[in-house]
């Protein structure tokens, strides 16, 4: 097969140069329009380029389709050259994929006018972006951007760099590294470190309470919590559950309480908490975890605050999943406003897409971070919450070696 690349300055022009060198019969496998320097440089001037093949083997079923030259000729001459050709072009050149000189030509033309077009929307959401925030300095723009594509909300985003802005000098506004760390530490202040579960009183034991919405992993948790309590703390841990809605729900926390040597109780009404919270007063800690209630039951988050009045925690932790929307997170977050929760953890960040809905939560309810979670594993999967390593993380950057 002969393959060709024709050069002009219109589409006919290259059109015509491809049948005088080619034939009518050769056929378009790629046309692409681009601008080159001409004049030392000064000016730009448009280039149409096509890419046509001559004596191709083609099956029958593919030549019938395919458009030859001849046809785009007359075409050009009745002024609508461009979409005819730009059609019939990619078309033939699909029906090539069988021979092989084909499908490199085609495959290389595909692949670069897929990356001019990426590059065209990539440009087109900045400028979108620019307008919607003109108060975004122009040398901090690519950082905002990388907070909305974290999906940070915009108006959070542009109120971080905008305080951001007013610290910087202009000198710093072209080191780029300095502008991240100090982005890094403006983010780390907007996510407050609770630390971790430790004793706040001398007697009796510390009572903490999982809350959240159905699946986030809160039983996950309390078990990652109690087997690091249990047996790198050697602390006395007791587990309670007041989930008595599933059998399958009490299987699973059992299990883990076997492994990890702790006493659980399964209560069925506050009452029944109560006398489980007092039979464990010897306990270091109590950790208990409550049943996956759907966030739209209100129903049941009544019954919810009842069994918390009934136990009275030192500490609620409010479990929310980083995979969830942020509209799923938002409407959690409304059911659950009732309801007492002193600090937050955020789960399965192996397998988020992306931070900001953290950022956006935390700043949103002033509540501190207590753990993060970062997998399934048992005890291992979990980590204690700090807003250095999530603000690296939702910058794109990796946590630092050692945390
Ligand atoms: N990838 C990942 N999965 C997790 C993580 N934590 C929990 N899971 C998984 O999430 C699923 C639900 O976890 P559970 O602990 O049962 O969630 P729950 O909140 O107790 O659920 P309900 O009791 O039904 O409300 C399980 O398959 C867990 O293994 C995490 O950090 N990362
Ligand atoms: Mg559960």
């Amino acid at each position: 097969m002969d393959l060709k690349t024709f050069q002009a300055a219109t589409m006919s022009e290259a059109l015509a140069q491809v049948k005088s060198s080619m034939g009518p019969t050769a056929v378009i496998l790629h046309t692409r329009t681009y601008r080159r320097h001409c004049w030392l440089g000064l000016r730009r001037q448009e280039v149409v380029e096509i890419t046509a093949g001559k004596g191709l083997s083609v099956p029958d079923r593919a030549l019938r389709r395919a458009t030859p030259v001849q046809s785009h000729v007359l075409v050009a001459a009745n002024g609508k050259a461009l979409p005819l050709v730009a059609r019939p072009a990619p078309q033939a050149g699909r029906q090539l994929l069988e021979s092989p000189a084909g499908h490199g030509a085609a495959m290389l033309g595909l692949t670069e006018e897929i990356s001019n077009i990426k590059t065209l929307v990539k440009d087109l959401v900045k400028q979108t972006r620019q307008q919607r925030v003109p108060q975004v300095p122009e040398e901090l723009f690519d950082f905002y951007t990388q907070l909305v594509d974290s999906e940070v909300e915009e108006e959070l985003a542009a109120d971080i760099i905008k305080q951001l802005a007013r610290q910087l000098r202009p000198e710093h506004l072209r080191q780029v590294d300095f502008i991240r760390e100090k982005l890094i530490e403006s983010i780390e202040r907007l996510l407050p470190a609770a630390g971790p579960i430790v004793r706040t009183k001398t007697a009796g034991p510390q009572i903490v309470a999982l809350i959240g919405p159905t699946g986030v992993g809160k039983t996950t948790t309390i078990a990652k919590l109690a087997a690091n309590l249990r047996l790198r703390e050697k602390r006395r841990t007791g587990l309670i559950t007041i989930d008595t809605y599933r059998i399958a729900a009490i299987d699973q926390l059992r299990k883990y309480a076997d492994i990890i040597g702790s006493p659980l109780r399964v209560t069925g009404s506050p009452e029944d908490l109560r006398g489980a919270v007092a039979a464990m007063r010897d306990c270091e800690f109590i950790l208990i975890d409550t049943a996956g209630r759907s966030p739209n039951d209100a129903l049941k988050l009544s019954e919810l605050k009842a069994f918390l009045s009934a136990a009275n925690p030192d500490e609620v932790h409010l479990v929310l999943s980083t995979t969830a929307s942020q509209e799923c997170v938002e409407l959690a977050m409304s059911r659950f406003a009732d309801v007492r929760a002193d600090k937050l953890i955020f789960t399965k960040l192996d397998e988020a897409a992306h931070l900001g809905v953290v950022l956006n939560v935390i700043h949103k309810v002033r509540k501190s971070l207590s753990y993060v979670t970062t997998g399934q594993d048992v005890p291992d999967h979990i980590e204690i919450g700090r807003g250095r390593n999530l603000a690296r993380m939702i910058l794109g950057a990796g946590k630092e070696k050692g945390q």
